[in-house]
């Protein structure tokens, strides 16, 4: 059965995370973590010191995640989504959450004033929403709440409808 690719991203601390894991537990697809797999790798160009965290070589992500994506079934969870070839992807999810709510989050990571502030900027000036749209068919892009545990819930059930109509539709 041929099965979709999703791409699952947003500011750091909206829940992609949270939802990839659980959506692969509970779909059977494949859950990618970026930043986990540049980490393992050391898939990193030069250090930002503006931003204080390593620079991501796209190049080789894009390398090291080709055969697996051109198989299919696989969620792939990163903030930012421009390098990733179009074709990858079926369907994009940007998560959305609240200020406040993303404010906590991020503060009980212990990320510093700077890091937190860069942060919920992003999140305001919904920069990866832009990213998502100028990236992909706007079609394809859609945007999720993720402020409270029922919007996991609903996004997971959605979603799992989503692939459930995708795989039909392909094999039709
Ligand atoms: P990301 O992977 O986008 O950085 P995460 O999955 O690590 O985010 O989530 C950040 C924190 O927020 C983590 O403590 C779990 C919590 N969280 C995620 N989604 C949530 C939701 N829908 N409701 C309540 N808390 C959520």
């Amino acid at each position: 059965m041929l099965l979709p690719n999703i791409l699952l991203t947003g500011t750091p601390g909206v829940g992609k995370t949270t939802l990839g894991k659980e959506l692969a537990s509970r779909s059977g697809l494949k859950y990618i973590n970026v930043g986990d797999l540049a980490r393992e790798g050391q898939l990193y160009d030069g250090y930002d010191e503006e931003y204080d965290c390593p620079i991501l070589d796209e190049d080789r992500v894009v390398d090291e995640l080709e055969s697996q994506m051109s198989e299919g079934g696989v969620i792939v969870d990163y903030h930012g989504c421009d390098f990733f070839p179009e074709r990858w992807f079926h369907i994009v999810f940007v998560l959305k959450t609240d200020n406040s709510v993303l404010y906590k989050r991020l503060e009980a990571r212990g990320y510093n004033e700077k890091k937190l502030k860069n942060n919920i900027e992003c999140e305001i000036f919904q920069v990866l929403y832009e990213e998502a749209l100028a990236s992909y068919k706007t079609e394809i892009v859609h945007r999720l709440p993720s402020n409270k545990p029922e919007d996991l819930e609903d996004n997971i059930n959605e979603i799992l409808k989503w692939i459930e109509q995708w795989s039909k539709d392909q094999s039709s």
